[in-house]
């Protein structure tokens, strides 16, 4: 059963699209909210008592447990690159909660349709209260019950929230391949190198990655002519050998008279804009840059039109970056914090709390708030709701003005779908799309990789929280930069990384610029890689149907054994381990020199054992039945370990060096 409330005027974020005709809303009734408290005095305040064993599931892209309770959490798309504990936002908006009830038995979901910050605290400033706050009093929230006798309450929720959102975005096939990336590849050269050692050793490869570098002086929808005689040529000469080039667009137009699309973008006006209705511009990449109002309708046609070039120069995959939207300065944030550096520079007697302010006041400058409230969208003046600017007459083309901070995270979502909808429009094939910023609509676009995650063993399993959290809120296509974004990786630490990375969608290996170079085959025994990497494609028949399915049916890819099995106490405390689909469950080893794991099986099940053989063949699989229980299992580096659910098959597949050579069809059951 799936309630709406509807409070105040809410701005219309389109996350929605498929609410039942026949289910009930209601309209500034908060005494009839069925659950918790809702007071609308100061804002949107929202309290809901837990009991002792209530658990609280969702929230998407954070940094937490698959349980979330015991933390506040603010929705606010944040390029933060440190994703430590303490972190309350990442590049993702995701306000879908479930709230788990043992004792009572009641179970049912909540979505705050936001564009805002909200603050979710999960029992943290109290610990047996949930509450959420938002600064507007205008939003839909929408309460969603199981279906009645239904066992697996949680994924019910879940079913029923993912049909009213609408179907997850599906990749091409060859987006499911096993994919290079590093910040620094930006050169024909680059990809060639890439291309020879993946087919040197044996390591199969479907993409490869172009970050900022390929551009001009980091202009979007720009060749870097040094890097790149024939750019068409090179992408060609790439397709030629089953390999797709998927370059990355950046948020920000750089401020540049000579530019076709900054002269045209401000001639038509497409622009966010200041108060004082001069364009707003904020240091990036590129320098100073221009802001594409993706929220209105007519720039986001006109943004998504210029990746035609590129996908007229063969492109078929691109990623979305740095549009939550990131701003390193703005040129007012850049002057005040000078003057306030300059007082603090005359301090006769330097020490060191005014040091530490100096600092502070630098780190001050990237990602204000004073920033993003500092700039509008112009928004149809049907969807603005009460956020429309007060003193605005509806302008003669139905557009009203809508500051910044009140949809901040709307905004890369809309970057995204300007993208995708030239897609649909002009594109025949599929085309790959990852964004970094992201809202709860935005599935239906696009897939999300979860950014700037570091070389550290504690990130594998942070990725293992954050999978089915995403698949609850729609995000199924997705994964972590394997090997680790920031800092040095280790061979062990990238073997580990990539025996998760074989099950995740999107199967990417990443890094930042001055980190060690983690290509495969830059460590000792690349035979090692290449056993992990080529049993990825063994699994893609069952994979990539797999995928499909969960699309079709709104269900989610990977569970937490919790979902799957709420009736076992051990199972509920369990977040190291996943099920995929109905058939498999994977149990990480995300512990350095660990030489295996200890594994709980909640039903019996077959422990299937793949290691290296020779070439792509990567041997035969060693089945060992186990009981229900706990066991301890052997992992080393080089083989793959995972589960299957006794009484259930999986067709395996020949390894081949890219999906285009993957004959899906010859399979073999285990
Ligand atoms: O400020 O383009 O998350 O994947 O390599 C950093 C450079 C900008 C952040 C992305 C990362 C990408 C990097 N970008």
């Amino acid at each position: 059963m799936i309630y709406r409330y509807t409070f105040g005027k809410p701005f219309n974020t389109e996350s929605v699209v498929n609410f039942p005709s026949d289910a009930k809303t209601f309209t500034d009734k908060a005494e009839l909210f069925p659950y918790g408290k809702t007071d609308l005095s100061d804002g949107y305040n929202f309290s809901y008592v837990l009991k002792e064993s209530d658990q609280i599931f969702g929230l998407g892209q954070t940094v937490a447990g698959i349980n979330k309770r015991g933390k506040v959490y603010e929705s606010w798309c944040s390029d933060d690159p440190y994703h430590t504990e303490e972190k309350k936002s990442l590049y993702g908006a995701h306000n879908f909660i479930v709230i788990n009830s043992k004792e009572d038995d009641k179970t049912f979901g909540l979505y705050f349709d936001y564009p805002g910050k909200l603050v979710i605290d999960a029992a943290w400033s109290k610990f047996d209260t949930l509450t959420v706050k938002a600064e507007e009093p205008h939003l839909d929230v929408y309460i969603i019950e199981p279906e009645a006798k239904c066992t697996k309450k949680i994924l019910s929720v879940v079913e029923q929230f993912r049909s009213i959102i609408g179907k997850s975005y599906i990749p091409p096939l060859w987006a499911f391949g096993y994919m290079q990336s590093r910040w620094g590849y930006g050169t024909e050269q680059d990809l060639q190198n890439v291309y020879e050692n993946h087919k040197k050793y044996g390591i199969p490869l479907d993409a490869i990655f172009l970050d900022i570098d390929y551009m001009d002086g980091f202009r979007d929808f720009t060749i870097n002519k040094n890097n790149f005689k024939d750019f068409r040529a090179a992408v060609k000469n790439m397709k030629d050998r089953n390999i797709h080039i998927v370059p990355i667009i950046d948020a920000g137009i750089k401020v540049d008279p000579e530019s076709d699309i900054d002269k045209e973008g401000l001639k038509k006006d497409f622009f966010c804009k200041k108060a004082d209705g001069k364009p707003f511009a904020a240091g990036v990449w590129p320098g100073l840059s221009h802001f594409t109002d993706f929220l209105n309708p007519k720039a986001r046609e006109w943004f998504g039109s210029k990746y035609k070039a590129l996908v007229d120069d063969g492109i078929d995959g691109f990623w979305n970056d740095m549009n939550e939207p990131a701003l390193f300065y703005s040129e007012d944030g850049l002057k005040e914090a000078y003057t306030e550096i300059k007082k603090k520079l005359s301090n006769e007697n330097p020490d060191v709390y005014n040091t530490w302010d100096i600092k502070n006041i630098i780190l001050g400058v990237q990602n204000n708030m004073d920033d993003y409230k500092s700039f509008y969208h112009r928004v149809p003046s049907t969807f603005a709701g009460a956020l429309a600017e007060k003193q605005e007459a509806e302008s003669n083309d139905g557009t009203v003005l809508v500051r910044h901070d009140k949809i901040h995270n709307l905004y890369g979502c809309n970057m995204t779908r300007a993208a995708a909808d030239f897609f649909e429009k002009n594109c025949s094939d599929k085309i790959l799309m990852i964004s970094r910023a992201s809202y709860i609509g935005m599935h239906r676009y696009s897939g999300i990789w979860t950014g700037d995650n570091f070389s550290w063993w504690s990130h594998i399993l942070m990725l293992l929280k954050q999978l089915p959290s995403l698949n609850m809120c729609g995000f199924l296509y997705t994964g972590c930069d394997l090997g680790g974004f920031g800092c040095n990786t280790s061979r062990d630490l990238l073997l580990r990384f990539l025996s998760v990375g074989i099950f995740t969608p999107l199967m990417r290996n990443h890094s930042a610029l001055g980190t060690r170079e983690q290509e495969c085959y830059r460590f000792e025994n690349p035979e090692d890689f290449r056993a992990i990497v080529s049993f990825r494609y063994r699994l893609l028949p069952y994979l990539y149907s797999l995928y499909q399915k969960c699309v079709e049916e709104g269900k989610m890819y990977f569970k937490p054994l919790s979902f799957e099995y709420p009736s076992d106490p051990v199972a509920q405390n369990i977040e190291d381990q996943l099920m995929i689909g109905d058939d498999l469950m994977i149990a990480p080893v995300y512990t350095q020199n660990a030489q295996g794991r200890t594994v709980y099986l909640p039903e019996a099940m077959t422990c299937v054992t793949c290691g290296r053989g020779t070439g792509l063949d990567t041997g035969k699989p060693v089945m060992k039945k186990l009981k229900k229980g706990v066991h301890f299992i052997e992992v080393p580096l080089n083989k793959i370990v995972f589960f299957i659910k006794k009484g259930h098959k999986i067709p395996v597949a020949e390894s081949a060096m890219n999906t285009a050579e993957l004959n899906l069809n010859k399979t073999e059951l285990w």
